[in-house]
């Protein structure tokens, strides 16, 4: 492959604010990635930039790019030499649209799309939606100064096809909105509301059941606690709530939740030091005989970091992690954090941020990876553009 330029610039995402976008020449095409940010950061996670946004841009627009054709690379594995030039100069938003719009080119020079150049064994494998449909925590304003302190209530059909279980989602959402009477949205889209966690998982049941008796299809409830963002020390602290729970408390919180509501999916019910706590949870939901495989997730707790995940696995705190490319900005790092996942029967979940942009690099990833799920939220074109590239993808699949 040769590399004509390499240019950095900055854009908006959907809330406005800057980030970061890539944009590779070759004579076969541009290829661009740009990245999204979250709010609700994690302690673990690498920094977006390495100093700041400008120095980012400015430091990958002065790359030599002859050093880069010189290095010839052209399998996924040649990524190492490349990122041994500019990993350490670059924070992880940087890292990830870099080698992200450098693996699209590569595969382009294949004649692949990106997730067939990825794909290991050509069985192709799509992953589940989960949509984020009702908001709260950092990513939402609230009504009336009330809001739900968990930050994501998130609707996961069980349903074969990716196309199918989108509808589904759409379903599920237009529902909520009509039981909650709502009119606004937050940053990822999801309905905003005053009411407060166990209001909105009863709103959550009787949008199963109308699904359920309506359309006969099944869809489950899952929720991102995102407890970090409130936990202070020793509490977690409830402000809508008007609550304080300390970690004990917080667990058999959680656990009755999880029995009243029949949850399946949890993502960061503790703070993300505590994988200890984690493993509680993990001995509960074991107990539970039902017919599915209940997830507790870590997002901050594990940060897409091989390291924190071998922590999580030693210590039997989770059987699912949200990869988020930008955690840790190398996507060989990612590779090995979704290999690490599968040999212990971990599942993975592919994930937007709250800030997003129309980029729909993740996709390609859920299935040339084979993610088990992709997160993102079901309202709003940054979020919708994930969500169509997969049923492109399947849809190409189909006619071959
Ligand atoms: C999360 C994400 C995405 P943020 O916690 O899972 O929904 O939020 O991007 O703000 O970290
Ligand atoms: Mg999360």
């Amino acid at each position: 492959m040769f590399i004509k330029s390499i240019v950095a610039k900055e854009v908006r995402d959907s809330r406005g604010e800057q980030t970061i976008i890539v944009i590779i020449k070759t004579s076969k095409g541009e290829f661009r990635t740009s990245a999204p940010s979250g709010k609700s950061t994690g302690k673990y996670e690498v920094k977006p930039y390495f100093r700041s946004l400008k120095e980012d841009v400015k430091f990958i627009n002065h790359l030599n790019i002859d050093k880069i054709n010189y290095l010839k690379v052209q399998r996924f594995e040649d990524l190492e030499k490349f990122e041994n030039l500019v990993i350490k100069k670059l924070g992880g938003n940087g890292l990830f649209v870099l080698e992200a719009s450098l693996l699209k080119a590569l595969a382009k020079e294949n004649r692949e799309e990106l997730w067939e150049f990825l794909i290991e064994n050509k069985k192709v494998r799509f992953p589940k939606p989960v949509g984020n449909a009702i908001g709260g925590g950092l990513h939402s304003k609230g009504i009336n100064e009330k809001k739900p302190d968990f930050q994501e209530f998130l609707f996961i059909p069980e349903i074969k096809g990716f196309k199918e279980a989108i509808k589904i989602n759409n379903l599920a959402y237009k529902i909520s909105g009509k039981l909650l009477k709502a009119k606004k949205r937050n940053d990822e889209g999801a309905w905003e509301t005053e009411k407060i966690n166990e209001g909105v998982l009863n709103i959550m049941k009787r949008v199963q059941e109308t699904i359920k008796r309506k359309y006969n299809k099944e869809v489950f409830i899952g929720i991102d606690i995102a407890a970090s963002s409130f936990f202070n020390k020793k509490t977690y602290n409830y402000e809508n709530l008007k609550r304080r729970l300390e970690s004990k408390k917080q667990a058999e919180y959680i656990i009755r939740l999880f029995r009243e509501y029949d949850l399946y999916y949890i993502e960061d019910p503790l703070n993300e030091n505590d994988f200890f706590g984690f493993r509680k949870l993990m001995k509960e939901i074991k107990k539970t005989k039902n017919n599915k495989k209940n997830l507790i997730i870590g997002d901050d707790l594990t940060a897409t970091n091989p390291l924190r995940l071998k922590k999580a696995i030693k210590r039997k705190s989770v059987n699912a992690i949200i990869i988020k490319p930008n955690q840790i900005g190398s996507l060989l790092k990612v590779k090995e954090v979704i290999n690490l996942a599968k040999k212990h029967g971990i599942k993975t979940i592919i994930s937007h941020r709250s800030g997003e942009t129309m980029d729909n690099t993740i996709a390609d990833l859920a299935v040339g990876w084979n993610c088990d799920f992709i997160k993102t939220g079901i309202y709003g074109k940054e979020r919708v553009a994930k969500l169509k590239r997969i049923i492109e993808i399947e849809k190409s699949c189909l006619r071959r």
